[in-house]
């Protein structure tokens, strides 16, 4: 080690187990309206933000502008044919607050299909890029690529009032949003199939062009990406990739740089790219037992393994939420309606069964349940879709819908630069010893 790096070393671990002690003997110290655990423990449950496109209940799970998950797919509109709500559908109702009619939706789709068309720039970036980067880090690249198409930037240099900001915010969404599929699309078969691009069809809705344009041809595979792209979008604000697009937005930064900031925070593994650890993980499993059928006595062992090894079970727990996510659940339902004899469908549905007493027995984890991030792998897998470390731009794909809602909400409403304040580790030993 340099010594830089170990006097780095030495006082960070002094400080940590500080840092330690003041849990232990006083997190529940209230340091203004803060406890010390909370102020510690990354502001876990601090009321801090307005968000109102979902909010999310520990025991319930989503609600989506009051509606729950069987609620919106019963109720919202459906692709002619199918049977699974449109995304369109979930961003009108996020925007507005109504379930939108079936013409409503039907104008969204022909709206972002007119919006659609991506500047060739945004492609040649991409082609600069190693085609094995990261899709999450060409997805945020490319996103950023757009930003000089921002209305928002273009009308804020020229002067624009206050009271304009959500009119080309609004804008700037409809714009970005109609561009996502096609862009991710196009990440996909560059980096997996060669280059070989497919068009989009005009006449077809958000998701179904997006299930094209990746070359899955299953007509449940576009009932899949329509379900998937509804139930990923939104999750209250306080998620990490929620609140960056909140927060970046908030300097008055336009949606791309606030986007593509969103999905830098999408990309941990303890955010959304848990969808690619957990499918992942499970091809690490088959690979290890030898068998894509394995005992339950077999599961539990990999899952000690796992524990052992000192790593996270990938799908399991949530900083909010206290019971399995209606999001897993909605997707293990689509699962025993179209696909309940696939081998992968059966081991996370084995998982399931096994993982929370396991996490349980740790005495430690606060949520041994499954989260949305535990399911959707296998069922991608069913149809073909296997290049897992691509799944999380999916999710941002869906993202999208939410934090762009919730953006132009901040604009209309006026909302203020986050600005929390920090304090130093030798402030808050002061405030204990003086309580
Ligand atoms: N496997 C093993 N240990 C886990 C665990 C899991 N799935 N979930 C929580 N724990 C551990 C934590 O690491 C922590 O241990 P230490 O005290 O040793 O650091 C302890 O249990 C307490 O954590 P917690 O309060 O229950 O959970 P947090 O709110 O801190 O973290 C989350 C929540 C999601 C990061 C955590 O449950 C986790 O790491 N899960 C696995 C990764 C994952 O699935 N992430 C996806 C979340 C959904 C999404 O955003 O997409």
């Amino acid at each position: 080690m340099d010594k830089l790096k170990q006097k780095f070393y030495e006082k960070s671990v002094a400080l940590k187990a500080d840092l330690k002690t003041l849990l232990k003997d006083h997190g529940e110290m209230q340091v203004d309206t803060v406890s010390i655990d909370q102020l510690i423990g990354g502001m876990r449950s601090v009321r801090s933000m307005i968000w109102d496109t979902s909010s999310l209940d520990p025991e319930e799970g989503i609600r989506f502008r009051g509606y729950n998950i069987p609620q919106l797919r019963e109720l919202l509109p459906k692709a002619p044919g199918g049977n699974e709500p449109l995304p369109e559908g979930l961003f009108w109702l996020m925007m507005v607050g109504e379930i939108p009619t079936e013409e409503d939706v039907r104008w969204l789709s022909a709206e972002w299909n007119r919006r659609g068309e991506v500047p060739s720039h945004v492609y040649a970036s991409l082609e600069s890029l190693p085609a094995d980067t990261h899709p999450m880090t060409q997805f945020s690249i490319a996103v950023l690529a757009m930003q000089n198409e921002s209305i928002f930037a273009q009308k804020y240099e020229e002067g624009m009032s206050k009271n304009d900001y959500w009119d080309v915010m609004y804008e700037d969404s409809m714009n970005m949003i109609a561009k996502l599929p096609r862009v991710a699309a196009y990440i996909y078969r560059r980096s997996f199939k060669g280059g070989d691009h497919i068009a989009p069809d005009p006449n077809l809705d958000w998701g179904g062009n997006f299930a094209r344009m990746l070359g899955f041809e299953h007509p449940d595979f576009y009932s899949l990406m329509r379900l998937y792209l509804t139930i990923h979008a939104d999750h209250e604000g306080g998620n990490a990739s929620a609140h960056t697009m909140h927060l970046v937005g908030s300097t008055l930064s336009d949606v791309y740089y606030s986007f593509s900031a969103a999905m830098n925070a999408l990309a941990g593994p303890l955010h959304g790219l848990a969808n690619q650890e957990v499918i992942k993980w499970i091809f690490e499993m088959i690979e290890e037992i030898g068998t894509n059928n394995p005992t339950k006595e077999q599961v539990r062992q990999y899952i000690n393994d796992t524990l052992a090894a000192g790593k996270v079970v990938p799908g399991y727990g949530h900083a909010v939420l206290r019971k399995p996510d209606p999001r897993f659940m909605a997707q293990k339902k689509f699962a025993e309606d179209y696909i309940k004899d696939d081998p992968i469908v059966q081991i996370v549905w084995d998982l399931f069964e096994i993982v929370p007493d396991i996490l349980e027995s740790l005495g430690k984890v606060k949520n041994p349940w499954p989260n949305v991030d535990a399911h959707s792998g296998a069922l991608l897998v069913h149809y073909g879709f296997t290049e897992y470390n691509y799944y999380t731009v999916l999710f941002g794909v869906s993202r999208a819908l939410g934090v762009c809602a919730g953006l132009c909400w901040d604009r209309a409403l006026g909302l203020a630069l986050e600005r929390p304040k920090s304090i130093t580790t030798d402030w808050l030993k002061k405030y204990v010893a003086a309580k």
